[in-house]
């Protein structure tokens, strides 16, 4: 029985308007509806051909993803061989020289025949895949294999969205196109993001993702791999008008609706493959994606078919590479660096290795949750990775070169103190990254700390700013705050780009900074998580330096806005011997301020108003509750009055909330009692 002639219809249109938006998205990246319509027509698809089975044809969107899992992949005989392109490994302009030249001597040019043409392109670093289009429509993938016979992988392929199901424009009989299975950068960090996330094995680099995927048996796995597709050749064609230059091959691929790399030229002599070489290098780090040479080909089919194979290579090709980011060595040690901010970074001490161009000795490991993650231990070979400029990383270990079982490494464990300054180190529950706790005193942390106690909103030193700092530090001349106050004309003098009168200035404002508030000390001493804010509340609370000083974290948390982590923060900084010597020692150069009361009684939180408890709390005890109102100026009152401004229910509340509610009062439960006082 036929389907109905609107159903057959509306099918087709269907398929063909998700199969425009599919192009426009993941080809052109030029997206053309909004993604609620494009689930519409998916949904309003499948619908009909839930009902009508018989209009599920293979080119069907809905067809991407729905294949079962497989044993094993099938063999694929490839019906022209997948042949592997010649590398050229001198990474220099001579490597385009020694190709040009080989090809006019094989075509018997002399040195003053015109220059050959080329078509120049880029190596992805992906997988090769050839796509066999019969009728327009997509029937087989497979992988190279041995260039032969490569496996079918025809279900995960047809999950990859930017590979035509059905070829745009005319139909050919037969259309083998060529080309490269990839992953973005941007795609791969999120996938192994997710995949960390989700306690699954991660991968080393995109390329590796990307033949992982392909290589899937489930095609549910592979459907959920962020893949990409460039084109770049040809296999078998029937009935396929072959133009004449690999150029337009490219262009007629494009037109049949596969994504084709924008970084692709006409050229002309080995200076123009020179100059291309030259330019994408310069690109390389920016693109998206990972590529690890440029390929040139002879432009010509012709001259291509003249110029034919040396065993499985084509004469008229190659590959020239770009100088590899990564390369394996041995871990020799795990050290760390502590940062400007205190931050300290693991990094890895290499049996030295040339990647990127140059020889790297030490590469980043980021911080314990990444070391974690890669499983990264002393003694493990390793790949590095060095893209560019950017800092040599550690990107994971070879698990194979393995000797035995090596220990786990612990930064707290074998860092329990800083290196540059033996002061102790923390890491916070919620950060991924270990601390220094020496603040003023690690040298490591001098120059930002010392901006910082100079800073305007801090002890407010005129003219003492970065460049100042850095020379004054780099000569020694400075190494604590207490060494600005002790600082005299003529060290300040002698220093580059500073007269006696700039000088004089610089002096006169560390004076003028001796006479300062309680408030401003407080936030010069450059406590962590401790801002202006938060020293003001603590100098209004406390009043008096020596107040401060002894508290422990439960008193810290009276103060409004001072929950665990400030108080933490504080306990730990003034724990330090260090910082309280330079406090000491700033106090004795004559650093001052006016102290006063604690004033939290008047001007607390909760100065002048009266609160009633009632009932049983959660967490607090009626005392612990009584005190923290009353540390925030507050009153505890015993029965409910109009002169009540909260009452403070817990369970088993009685009378004195049911008069509350009676009076309109406002009843706060445990949180909002914290809420009121600052402490969430
Ligand atoms: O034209 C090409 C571009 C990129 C290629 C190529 C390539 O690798 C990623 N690889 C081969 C084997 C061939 N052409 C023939």
């Amino acid at each position: 029985m036929g389907e109905p002639i609107d159903a057959v219809a509306r099918a087709a249109a269907l398929r063909a308007e998700i199969a425009r938006h599919d192009h426009a998205y993941y080809v052109l990246d030029a997206p053309t509806v909004p993604d609620a319509e494009y689930d519409r027509l998916f949904r309003e698809l499948q619908a009909l051909e839930t009902a009508h089975p018989e209009l599920r044809t293979a080119d069907s969107p809905t067809q991407r993803v729905g294949g079962r899992p497989l044993s094993q992949f099938a063999a694929v005989h490839h019906r022209v061989p997948m042949l592997s392109i010649r590398t050229e490994t001198d990474t220099e302009a001579s490597g385009a020289d020694a190709f040009d030249a080989r090809v006019r001597r094989e075509l018997g040019l002399a040195d003053a025949d015109a220059p050959v043409e080329y078509a120049a392109e880029l190596k992805f670093d992906g997988l090769a895949i050839n796509l066999r289009y019969e009728d327009g429509v997509l029937v087989q993938a497979a992988t190279r294999g041995d260039g032969e016979t490569g496996e079918d992988v025809t279900q995960n392929i047809r999950t990859v969205r930017a590979i035509p199901l059905r070829l745009k424009g005319e139909a050919p009989a037969v259309l083998e196109v060529r080309g490269e299975v990839y992953m973005r950068r941007d795609d791969f960090e999120q996938l192994n993001g997710r995949q960390f996330a989700a306690g699954e094995k991660t991968f080393v680099n995109p390329r590796n993702a990307a033949a992982g995927s392909i290589r899937q048996l489930d095609p549910a796995v592979a459907a959920k791999r962020p893949l990409s597709f460039f084109a770049y050749g040809l296999g078998e064609t029937i009935g396929w008008p072959v133009p004449a230059t690999h150029a337009e091959v490219l262009d007629a691929l494009q037109a049949h609706g596969f994504p084709v790399c924008e970084h692709r030229a006409v050229l002309s002599g080995a200076p123009g493959l020179a100059e291309f070489h030259a330019r994408i290098a310069a690109l390389r780090d920016g693109l998206p994606f990972d590529i690890d040479g440029v390929v040139y080909k002879v432009n010509s089919l012709a001259l291509q078919q003249q110029l034919g194979f040396v065993t499985r290579e084509p004469r008229w090709a190659v590959a020239h590479k770009y100088p590899a980011q990564e390369a394996v060595t041995l871990l020799r040690d795990i050290e760390v660096q502590v940062g400007r901010t205190g931050a300290l970074t693991p990094v890895a001490r290499l049996e030295p290795v040339f990647v990127g161009g140059v020889t790297v000795t030490n590469a980043t490991l980021h911080n314990q949750d990444e070391i974690d993650r890669k499983d990264v231990r002393i003694g493990d070979w390793v790949i590095v990775r060095r893209a560019g400029d950017v800092i040599p990383e550690v990107v994971a270990p070879v698990p194979e070169r393995r000797a035995g079982e090596l220990p786990r490494f612990d930064l707290l464990a074998r860092f329990p103190r800083c290196p540059v300054c033996g002061s102790h180190v923390v890491r916070g529950t919620d950060e991924a990254v270990a601390r220094c706790t020496g603040g003023l005193f690690c040298p490591a942390q001098r120059k930002q700390a010392l901006l910082h106690f100079a800073g305007r909103r801090a002890m407010d030193i005129d003219g003492l700013g970065e460049k100042l700092v850095d020379q004054l530090v780099d000569a020694a001349i400075v190494k604590t705050p207490v060494d600005i106050y002790r600082l005299g004309i003529l060290a300040l003098a002698n220093l580059e780009r500073m007269g006696e009168k700039s000088a004089q200035n610089l002096l006169a404002a560390i004076e003028k900074s001796r006479h300062t508030t309680l408030a401003r000390f407080i936030f010069a001493l450059g406590i962590r998580n401790v801002g202006e804010a938060t020293a003001r509340d603590l100098a209004r609370h406390f009043g008096k330096l020596d107040a401060l000083l002894d508290v422990d974290e439960a008193a810290l948390q009276q103060v409004p806005d001072v929950g665990p982590v400030v108080a933490k923060s504080i306990v730990e900084f003034l724990g330090e011997p260090h910082n309280r010597e330079v406090i000491e020692q700033l106090r004795a150069a004559g650093v001052s301020w006016q102290e006063g009361e604690p004033t939290d009684a008047v001007s607390g939180r909760l100065a002048g108003r009266t609160l009633v408890l009632t009932g049983t709390l959660p967490t607090l005890s009626r005392e612990e509750a009584k005190a923290m109102i009353e540390g925030q100026g507050g009153k505890v009152a015993g029965s409910v009055s109009k002169k009540t401004d909260y009452v403070v229910a817990g369970e088993e509340a009685g009378s004195k909330l049911a008069k509350a509610q009676e009076l309109g009062i406002t009843i706060l439960d445990e949180p909002g009692l914290m809420a009121l006082l600052g402490n969430q």
